[in-house]
């Protein structure tokens, strides 16, 4: 089953957006493997932002996203990295669908309360990133069979 990574951002966490976004991704069905709030560090964000240093917005970035407490978390489920980019629409917030996460609740993508890996292999880079292995929690749900037939 796949597995991705999703952080709300300071905005969400401010905002008191946190049980508003999480029931949404626990309505689709989506399994938690780990969750953890924290501050982070300035090189952690430089790192995982790694490849937008340089860019005008890179700097405003960092301390957008260093700012305050955010909420990390892995998620797993069929084809969830792409189905989890749906659900938070796009980027910018003014191209988002209604419906999605950034289309109801955010206005700017310097304010756009989500992230979401973009594929595999930064899913996998980003889960290494930000959690230890005991960390993820391998663990089965009795009502897995009435989502995944
Ligand atoms: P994240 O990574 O935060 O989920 O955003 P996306 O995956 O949807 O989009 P991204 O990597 O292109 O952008 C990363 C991050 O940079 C901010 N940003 C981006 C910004 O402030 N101004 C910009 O012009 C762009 C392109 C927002 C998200």
């Amino acid at each position: 089953m796949e597995r991705t990574f999703v952080m709300l951002k300071p905005d969400a966490v401010q905002r008191g957006l946190i049980g508003e976004i999480l029931a949404r991704i626990e309505a689709k069905g989506f399994k938690p493997v780990a969750m953890k709030f924290m501050r982070i560090p300035k090189e952690l964000a430089e790192r995982h932002y790694g490849e937008h240093k340089g860019k005008p917005f890179f700097p405003g970035l960092i301390e957008y996203m260093t700012s305050g407490p955010v909420l990390v978390m892995v998620w797993e489920g069929e084809n969830i990295i792409a189905a989890m980019r749906t659900m938070m629409g796009a980027t910018n917030p003014q191209n988002a669908a209604v419906g999605t996460i950034r289309g109801d609740f955010a206005q700017q993508t310097g304010r756009n309360l989500i992230h979401g890996s973009d594929g595999p292999e930064s899913a996998r880079r980003e889960i290494e990133l930000f959690f230890n292995d005991y960390e993820l929690q391998n663990w089965s749900r009795s009502l897995d069979p009435w989502y995944i037939e």
